[in-house]
């Protein structure tokens, strides 16, 4: 061995070290998402080789013991001696820490992972890590444990000549990773979106875990363009066909599909080199742009607006819109606290500009489409103005009256809001139980009559006059939307206390909803739960159990004996509990269960289609999640 090659290692140890030390640093956090994390790193190299034209078919597994193998059939991680490093090219991708960038020159990286950057750190962070090259015939193998290579690269036996490819097969470590079980949808979720992102990519996914594999294939030929017509599946088209945009300009490729919906929502998602933009960016804004003024210009020119009427707002254009705008860029440079918005200035003209030449073009080709759009577009306008209205009034009431708090609202007395909750209660009589049960002190009630309004069903003019919605609104003191502080939250605690009950359920579903679209902040910041009153009560001699689900009862049967002396109870609605029952049970901070409310910010658009699936209009992609998720059921992730 010569020294140099010893003072090599002796850095490349140094720096796996590192990435060791501080793993946050390198994967975000060592929770489950740090977890998943490693997969995307692996599966981007190879996505960067499909993007290069070299890889059709991508194939993730999960193994039997939470260890994943990733395959791709591109030309294989090069296996030659690189010339500064001395050892072979696919040793340094595993066990050098790069700086940034692809090494070794010549083109850019495109997708998420730092090409070959991302894989030292999964090395680094994993109990062992296997890499096997396909290449002339040969299959080369190298392991590592903990970054630290186990042998030379090595010849393991022979291909047919035209098979190539790479695969890699690691194992997270223990040591570092704070859960190690991969969840199955969420990898799910991931690479069905990394399918749509690359047209014609194949993304095989496998669990092994299962007694019977589970296997999900993803290809799409259309690419975003069938990305918005899976968004925009459980909702009314407005128009059959989706918009494509795409074009190269400034050195930025870009692709952009949008298609309406008669919904009230707008559903964009932007994407920098496949990763997701969640505070979007100068590309978004070079989306804005073009959609605001092509549209104005068309509603003028056609006389679907009048001289005298105002000009369309973007948020009225973009009303039920389901867009996808995803650009490809040599140096993305990110913005912004998280580090999640693009600052590239030439990303905004490039957007723009394809954009508005592409979509001037398809109005004018058709005009059914562009009339339905801008109708749609001038009835959320008049509706924004009716809602402007309603809005000034609830502005204007809290300015007079100090307390506009709701009159049903049965407010805590301490001012405190780390220290207070709220509790939304179904239906009056179970809101009279809540107020005599609750500790005044840190504990509001606020009931709320019957089934809120469904928000996905109804435009904001409509849901700001809604009584019940209103009352929620000033009870916890943010605002919404635009005027949305959370700073200004009454309680930490949002408590959504509804019957164990199908129809319980459907209210919390409701109650989800509307925090979800006008509050999204208090889910993100883990500020909402769910009750979980007993479903039985259980009395034998004088002594009282209270069971959670059906399993807990059987296993309170079990202990005390199942004979005729024990009057088990059902309950069907929380009124049937007295006061006390439900101190005990539900609402005592000491002995309740709560459940919080999580929301995977990497999974977006699949929340949002979860909402819009429970609670939009189509009946049938409904059933059918219901159908597929009956098994979560206690999972609330959403
Ligand atoms: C299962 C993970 O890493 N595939 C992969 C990686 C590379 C190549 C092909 C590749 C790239 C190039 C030339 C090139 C990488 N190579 C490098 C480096 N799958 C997976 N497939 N030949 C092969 O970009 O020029 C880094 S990643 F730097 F060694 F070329």
């Amino acid at each position: 061995m010569s020294t140099e090659y010893g003072a090599n290692q002796i850095q490349i140890l140094e720096g796996l070290e590192a990435v060791r030390k501080r793993p946050g640093m390198y994967i975000g956090s060592t929770s489950s998402k740090g977890l998943h994390h490693l997969v995307y790193e692996i599966v981007d190299n190879a996505v960067d080789e499909a993007l290069a034209g070299f890889c059709t078919t991508i194939d993730v597994t999960v193994n039997k013991d939470n260890s994943i193998t990733v395959l791709d059939n591109g030309r294989g991680i090069p296996v030659g001696i690189h010339p500064k490093a001395g050892i072979p090219a696919v040793e340094v991708v595993y066990t050098i820490l790069h700086a940034g960038g692809k090494f070794g020159g010549g083109g850019y990286k495109v997708s998420g992972g730092l090409h070959g950057v991302g894989a030292s750190v999964v090395n680094a962070l994993s109990e062992f890590l296997e890499v096997k090259v396909y290449q002339d015939g040969k299959i080369h193998q190298q392991r590592y444990e903990r970054g630290k290579v186990m042998y030379p690269l090595r010849v393991i036996g022979e291909c047919p000549i035209d098979k190539t490819g790479t695969e890699v097969t690691f194992l997270p470590d223990k040591e570092i990773f704070e859960e190690t079980i991969y969840d199955y949808n969420v990898l799910k979720v991931r690479l069905r979106e990394t399918a749509f992102l690359t047209k014609g990519l194949r993304i095989v996914l496998r669990d092994n875990r299962e007694e019977e594999q589970v296997v999900k294939e993803f290809c799409y030929e259309g690419g975003i363009k069938e990305f918005v017509t899976y968004l925009n599946h459980s909702e009314t088209e407005l128009y059959e066909n989706v918009i494509y945009c795409e074009g190269t300009r400034n050195n930025v490729y870009v692709e952009v599909a949008l298609q309406h919906n008669d919904s009230f929502n707008e559903k964009c998602y932007s994407f920098v080199n496949n990763i997701i933009t969640p505070e979007g960016g100068t590309h978004l804004v070079g989306f804005r742009n073009a959609l605001t003024k092509t549209f104005n210009d068309y509603a003028r020119s056609s006389k679907l607006l009048k001289d005298s009427d105002a000009n369309l707002t973007g948020e009225d254009i973009r009303e039920g819109l389901t867009a996808i705008i995803s650009i490809k860029i040599e140096d993305p440079q990110f913005e912004g606290q998280t580090k999640q918005k693009l600052g590239n200035s030439e990303a905004r003209g490039a957007v723009d500009s394809i954009v508005s030449e592409q979509l001037t073009y398809f109005l004018e080709q058709n005009p059914s489409v562009a009339k339905m759009i801008c109708e749609k577009s001038i009835l959320a306008q008049r509706a924004r103005d009716a809602a402007r209205k309603a809005r000034d009034l609830t502005r204007r009431k809290t300015a007079l009256e100090t307390a506009a708090l709701p009159g049903k609202l049965a407010d805590c007395s301490d001012k405190n809001p780390e220290n207070c909750e709220i509790f939304i209660v179904e239906g009056d009589s179970a809101g009279g139980s809540a107020k005599s049960a609750r500790s005044r002190n840190t504990q509001a009630i606020l009931p709320l009559r019957g089934k809120i309004l469904n928000v996905e069903k109804a435009r904001l003019d409509k849901i700001l006059v809604n009584a019940e919605i209103r009352a929620m609104i000033t009870a916890f003191g943010t605002g919404i939307h635009d005027d949305f502080d959370i700073s200004k939250l009454r309680y930490h605690k949002i408590i959504i206390m509804t019957d164990a009950d199908v129809d319980g359920a459907h209210i919390s579903t409701l109650m989800l909803t509307f925090l979800y679209r006008f509050m999204p902040e208090l889910i993100k910041q883990g500020y909402v739960y769910l009750a979980q009153p007993p479903l039985y009560k259980l009395e034998k001699n004088k002594k009282v159990w209270y069971a959670y689900s059906d399993e807990e009862l059987n296993a309170i049967l079990t202990e005390v004996g199942r004979d005729n002396n024990n009057k088990i109870q059902r309950y069907k609605g929380l009124g049937e509990m007295d006061a006390e029952q439900l101190w005990e049970t539900t609402m005592d901070p000491e002995k309740r269960i709560l459940l919080r409310v999580n929301m995977d910010e990497d999974a977006a658009s699949e929340v949002d289609l979860t909402f819009t699936t429970l609670m939009g209009d189509k009946v049938e992609p409904r059933r059918e999640f219901i159908e597929a998720n009956a098994k979560y059921a206690e999972n609330l992730d959403i």
